[in-house]
């Protein structure tokens, strides 16, 4: 029975979904939501009283919250406080935001705004200005692609009033953090380049009851997409944000941080190095708190030391997962894997195996060989990692053991008994990984 319900709303909740994504907007079309119990209900009754019964709600289309109606304990009461997008039919393209508290009896409504844009990029709480209270951010889509207008709403203490706060400023990407280490929020915003404004990132600040410019630094102008923007640690006391994007065909990554000595923002490489970009590369693989210590780690492709092609095929990709040291501005390896894409899988090299072998794929991919080196040639095989067809027929597969079976494929592998370089298997599976394209 329990069940049931659960399942039932979910199908609501999917519905109006799907109502809020539809862009046909003729009159017959406008949503009348489902008639939903409980706070949902008062909530819908709300916007239905404020709009005549006729509107369209627009969901968030990027980050945390993504309904159309989102409800969060915005000031701390124990009571959640709810935000709705919507459009009315001739009020197009406006979208009007309401702000909803809920006074113990009522659901009552604490602010409308009607922004000129048709579309809401993403909602944010962060709190900038110390009183314990997260502000709403708001970005909405403006009519220039790849350009969003992000809006800040104040609410109060008692979260019966919001405030528009008197700024506004455009961005492709923002995000929120301590950026200075002075235990307040600061804000980031990233634009992309286009042929009226330059690349560039502002870091924004607040003082003296405004928010100001702290400082601000150009970006890579080739990049026509964020896809990855991440705040993490890049040393013990340094909070910085790793951006990887997308430049003609190959990706790239740029590291802002704020540079305490120099009181300025500083994007490495742009603004601190003249040399050639290290981080560019073919594949979409991006940034990330790899093994989980807090600092987020830049993959750094590169081959193998040796000849790039043998008759057998050719030297496996490595990731150098690396940190940004911040003292010498340049990239400092950590966990170094052998990767095949076509396959999706990673294998970290242990440390006695860096700069002693050499992995080559097969001309199908198939078949991944680690070989010891002999000077700068290869030497004795090592080990090998096989992908088999699930089914494949057992006098093929009988020599090698079975690391994961996923998809339509069986991942094994085998250890030669002579190796020149020693492994077990239990080190071997632990190092081996598959790559969550999803992620
Ligand atoms: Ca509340
Ligand atoms: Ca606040
Ligand atoms: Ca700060
Ligand atoms: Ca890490």
């Amino acid at each position: 029975m329990k069940l049931r319900a659960v399942l039932l709303s979910c199908a609501c909740a999917c519905s109006i979904f799907l109502c809020g994504c539809s862009e046909n907007f003729s009159g017959e079309n406008l949503l009348h939501p489902p008639k939903t119990t409980g706070k949902e209900a008062q909530i819908e009754e709300l916007i239905d009283r404020t709009t005549g019964g006729s509107y369209m709600l627009k969901y968030p289309q990027s980050g945390q919250y993504r309904s159309a109606i989102v409800t969060e304990d915005i000031n701390n009461d124990k009571k959640d406080e709810a935000i709705a997008f919507y459009r009315t039919e001739g009020d197009e393209p406006s979208t009007h935001m309401l702000v909803m508290y809920d006074n113990g009896r009522q659901w009552k409504i604490s602010c409308d705004y009607s922004s000129p844009y048709s579309d809401v990029d993403c909602i944010k709480l962060s709190d900038y200005d110390y009183d314990g209270i997260p502000e709403i951010f708001v970005g909405f889509v403006t009519q220039t692609g790849g350009v969003n207008e992000l809006n800040i709403f104040d609410v109060s203490k008692n979260g019966r009033k919001v405030f528009r706060v008197d700024f506004s400023t455009t961005y492709s990407a923002f995000t929120t953090g301590d950026y200075d280490q002075d235990a307040g929020s600061e804000i980031l915003t990233l634009s992309l380049g286009s042929t009226e404004a330059q690349a560039k990132a502002t870091l924004i600040d607040y003082d003296k009851k405004k928010l100001y410019t702290l400082s601000s630094c150009s970006m890579d102008g080739s990049v026509t997409k964020f896809e990855n923007v991440i705040s993490g640690l890049l040393d013990e006391s340094t909070m910085g944000v790793v951006i990887d994007g997308l430049s003609d065909n190959t990706y790239n990554t740029q590291v802002l941080y704020y540079n305490s000595d120099r009181k300025r923002l500083v994007n490495f490489p742009y603004t601190t190095s003249k040399k050639s970009n290290p981080t560019i590369r073919t594949y979409l693989i991006n940034s990330d708190d790899i093994d989980d210590d807090g600092f987020v780690e830049i993959p750094v492709i590169s081959d193998m030391n040796s000849d790039t092609s043998t008759e057998e095929g050719t030297v496996a990709p490595v990731i150098n997962w690396s940190t940004l040291n911040l003292k010498s501005n340049r990239l400092k390896e950590g966990i170094r894997c052998v990767t095949n894409f076509e396959y999706g899988y990673y294998f970290n090299l242990p440390s006695n195996f860096i700069g002693t072998t050499v992995a080559i794929l097969s001309k199908d991919n198939k078949e991944l060989k680690i070989y010891a080196l002999n000077g700068k040639q290869k030497g004795s095989l090592v080990m090998t990692l096989r992908v088999f067809d699930v089914g494949a027929s057992s006098d093929k597969t009988l020599s090698y053991s079975t690391l994961e079976s996923y998809n339509q494929y069986t991942y094994t592998y085998k250890i030669e008994e002579n190796s020149p370089i020693y492994i077990d298997s239990n080190t071997l599976k632990e190092n081996f990984a598959l790559i969550n394209f999803s992620a």
